[in-house]
């Protein structure tokens, strides 16, 4: 094969694509050149964790939004390869919610058996993609951050897999400006510590205001406040953990919600979400999306309507992970080497809309959770990828739900059924709210 493609990004969804053609390759198929571009110094995406925040050693946006002892915050039965088990990994049964060193071992474990590092250029930014009618090509314009080079080289495909958890959304109040205390945004979060003793005010309802809220809780913060613009999150919170609406304002350390009441606090941290963005990519190839699970422009979730030689991974809001991004990529393989024919634009279009719509008529989080196992189901159907029991993974996220519902602070110490292997997790050697150690060999007893 004489294509060439270009991926950008080597985060669980770039590697994902790396594994598919390699998958291919070992099965004796003729695969394109693929050329990785990843601007960190490792890969492994937002599971690659970084101390620092704000620019990195060459000027470049931090990507990561990790943080210190970051347990997952779904059970793991829900995001296992299903060419890669956890079984096969370790070589015995773990419990369900790994810390993050865990489950970056893991994403690593199974690259480095598909030996593909030398296809990865580290340290390198994509800056620019164009595309030219008249060739069919594009041109990927990067950076050697190290050696401050830049160079361009031509493409038959482009896959974007750069995270849309990086590029934090950040809102203004009034009163920030003269806040005493620190106003931080959870991709700037790090360590819980800072704020032991401390009395937070945290923005926004969604998976960064709970964990980073039972972060500080579990380290020792004083008392944390949960300020909603639509809905609380309802949980069964501990006593010095309470919901309150929407703030208005900040006047020096007091805060005053929608509803006339006021806290005072020291620190204010914004889960208040992420943007889609790829300041790399030319305006008529440029994803624009907020975060859901019916991805508007792309078909099937992946292809760019309007220029389907372009595909984005791991775009949608997440309840599958892993699998999923294993899904995409391997459909997008198969597109890029003619095995998955994209149909007429006017054809796509009406595929997208036809998911929006099904998404907008979705009841609950478990009818969320069933469309996109479906989602995961209908593209892994389309190609070699081992198909698993997806209702087994659906399964897992409903049980887990049902903990969290149970017991927001104990929901970690509950164990599931791998939906690849069947193996039950045993519990963890210690319940999550006095395990402080958050290191693989803590966590695997070694
Ligand atoms: P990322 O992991 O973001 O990787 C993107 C990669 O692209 C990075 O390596 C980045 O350096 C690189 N990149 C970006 N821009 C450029 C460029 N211009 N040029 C070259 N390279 C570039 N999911 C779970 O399943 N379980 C969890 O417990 C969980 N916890 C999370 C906690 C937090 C705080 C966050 C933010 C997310 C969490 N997620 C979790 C979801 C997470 O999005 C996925 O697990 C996964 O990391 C997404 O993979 P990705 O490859 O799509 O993106
Ligand atoms: P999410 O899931 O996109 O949630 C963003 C939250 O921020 C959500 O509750 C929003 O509330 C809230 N939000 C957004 N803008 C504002 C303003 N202006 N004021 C107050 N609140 C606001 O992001 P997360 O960071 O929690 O999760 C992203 C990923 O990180 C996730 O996949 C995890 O695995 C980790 P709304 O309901 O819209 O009122």
């Amino acid at each position: 094969m004489s294509k060439r493609v270009a991926i950008i990004g080597a985060g669980p969804s770039g590697l994902a694509q790396l594994r598919a053609f390699q998958s291919a390759k070992k099965k004796g198929d003729a695969i394109p050149e693929v050329v990785c571009f990843e601007k960190q110094d490792n890969w492994g995406g937002l599971w690659n964790y970084t101390w620092r925040t704000g620019l990195d050693e060459y000027g470049e946006p931090v990507h990561g939004s990790m943080y210190r002892y970051l347990w997952s915050n779904g059970p793991k039965e829900g995001l296992e390869f299903a060419d890669y088990t956890f079984d096969e990994h370790f070589g015995k049964p773990i419990a369900s919610y790994p810390p993050r060193a865990v489950l970056f071992d893991y994403i690593e474990g199974r690259m480095k058996k598909a030996d593909v590092r030398d296809m990865i250029r580290f340290s390198t930014v994509c800056r620019n993609v164009s595309y030219d009618e008249a060739t069919g090509k594009f041109t990927v314009t990067v950076e050697d951050l190290p050696n401050r080079r830049t160079y361009a080289e031509e493409f038959d495909n482009v896959v974007v897999a750069t995270g849309h958890f990086s590029t934090p959304n950040v809102p203004f109040y009034p009163g920030f400006d003269t806040f005493k205390g620190r106003v931080l945004h959870a991709h700037d979060f790090r360590d819980a510590m800072e704020f032991k003793d401390k009395n937070i005010l945290i923005l926004g309802t969604s998976y960064s205001a709970e964990d980073i809220g039972s972060q500080c809780w579990k380290y020792g913060c004083k008392s944390i406040t949960v300020a909603h613009r639509t809905a609380p999150m309802g949980y069964d919170w501990p006593d010095n953990w309470k919901e309150v609406p929407a703030l208005v304002k900040v006047e020096g350390n007091t805060a005053t919600f929608k509803d006339g009441t006021t806290a005072d606090v020291d620190a204010v941290i914004l889960c208040t979400g992420y943007q889609h963005h790829f300041p790399f990519m030319p305006e008529e190839l440029r994803l624009v999306c907020p975060n859901v699970l019916a991805t508007p422009m792309l078909y099937k979730g992946v292809a760019f309507i309007d220029n389907p030689k372009v595909f984005y991974l791991g775009m949608q809001d997440q309840w599958y992970t892993f699998n999923m991004f294993d899904a995409q990529a391997w459909w997008a393989r198969d597109v890029i080497m003619g095995r998955i024919d994209v149909p007429a634009k006017a054809d796509m279009q009406a595929d997208i809309d036809a998911r929006m719509k099904a998404e907008s008529e979705l009841e609950d989080d478990y009818a969320c959770i069933d469309y996109q196992g479906a989602y995961t189901q209908e593209l892994i159907s389309e190609t070699d990828y081992p198909s698993f029991d997806i209702k087994a993974s659906n399964e897992a996220f409903y049980q887990w739900k049902k903990h969290k519902k149970k017991n927001i602070m104990t929901f970690r110490d509950n164990g599931y059924v791998s939906p690849m292997t069947g193996t039950q997790a045993p519990p963890h050697h210690t319940v999550w709210k006095d395990a402080m150690d958050d290191s693989l060999e803590s966590y695997l007893d070694i």
